[in-house]
């Protein structure tokens, strides 16, 4: 693909970091497309190096605005994510989408009709989409999902999207690291399904209904309204009133109001000052998370020997895990 640059035209203005020195930073930040894939990758590496590497370019983030997209699989969430984009670029907004989602036809190893059907945005210079691929360390594909995002907002892209399936609780916090939390509900699913989701249910900021050309459909927006208005779903502290609503990405319906809800609820935080909270618990997560990451990485790779003689000496019933663990954490 061509050599390109995004600008960004958002009106949030942070305070502006110092210039960097690092010559892939500075080119990330010019929104050269070579330089932002090749620092992803680095990204999802792990190691002191990178991680400094992030450090500064995370001084470089903060004026896109982020938005989670989350469903059960097969929900319609990498559909609705190009829909979004092509209708967010009408407006001349750049648009970065990074998707946690081995099955994504956004990986390009997708079907053929998947292909055809992202084409449109793929060859956009003012889109940038990245799968990542799901590894065994999942603590790890969590911070790199968002060093990636960040990675995209300082490259200039003026809405991150955010694509991960809402099973586990860290991919919940992928998505929780969004300003806006869409989730998305698709007509026709089952109890047991909308009992996986349930913890999932009452993080949306928007609930969005796909495949509204479906006849089940209204059914769905009907019952999560229902849901909202019992207060069994819903988040206590905002004032902000959790929306429905409907849409078809295959027939392009519902998708401008989508859009308009989106921006919308980004006002909302700005206007009531909620950002701040958002922000707060946002940044809360991520330290939590960096530090687990740097204790895996000091407890499993250089503390290794000492693990071993502390997993010799509970086989051997002198220590109980909890004391070993004190033991692997004292000057580890
Ligand atoms: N009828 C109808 N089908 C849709 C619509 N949007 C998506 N689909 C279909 O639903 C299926 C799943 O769509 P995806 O966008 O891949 O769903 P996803 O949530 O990203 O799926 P995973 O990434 O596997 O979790 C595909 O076969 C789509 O063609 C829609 O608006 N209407
Ligand atoms: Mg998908």
């Amino acid at each position: 693909m061509a050599e390109a640059t995004v600008k960004s035209t958002s009106t949030t203005q942070p305070t502006t970091p110092p210039a960097s020195d690092n010559p892939l930073l500075v080119e990330v930040l010019e929104g050269r497309r070579k330089s932002v894939a090749r620092m992803m990758s680095l990204a999802e590496s792990t190691g002191e190096a990178n991680r400094a590497l992030m450090a500064e370019m995370h001084r470089h983030a903060g004026r896109a605005h982020v938005v989670g997209l989350t469903g059960v699989p097969g929900s319609g969430k990498s559909t609705m994510a190009r829909a979004l984009t092509q209708k967010i670029r009408e407006s001349g907004r750049t648009v970065g989408i990074v998707a946690i989602d081995p099955s994504s036809p956004f990986s390009g190893g997708a079907i053929l009709g998947d292909r055809i059907r992202m084409a449109d945005i793929t060859g956009d210079p003012g889109v940038f989409i990245r799968s990542m691929a799901t590894r065994g360390e999942l603590g790890g594909l969590a911070r790199a999902t968002l060093d990636v995002a960040d990675i995209m907002d300082a490259a200039g892209y003026d809405v991150v999207i955010i694509e991960t399936v809402g099973v586990g609780q860290d991919e919940v916090d992928v998505v929780q690291a969004a300003h806006t939390v869409i989730v998305v509900s698709a007509p026709g699913l089952g109890d047991e399904v909308q009992a996986i989701k349930a913890g999932v249910l009452e993080i949306a900021d928007i609930h969005v209904v796909s495949k509204s050309d479906r006849p089940d459909a209204r059914q769905t927006a009907i019952n999560l309204r229902s849901m909202l208005k019992l207060g069994s779903i819903g988040s206590g502290l905002s004032t902000w009133e959790v929306p429905v609503v409907s849409t078809s990405a295959q027939n392009s319906e519902g998708i401008d109001k989508l859009v308009e809800t989106i921006d919308t609820h980004g006002r909302h935080l700005t206007d009531t000052g909620e950002i701040e909270g958002r922000r707060r618990k946002i940044l809360e997560m991520r330290i939590v998370k960096a530090a687990e990451d740097i204790v895996r990485e000091r407890i499993l790779h250089k503390g290794r020997d000492k693990l071993e003689r502390l997993i010799d000496r509970s086989l051997a019933q002198q220590i109980d895990p909890y004391n070993a663990a004190a033991v692997l954490l004292d000057d580890s």
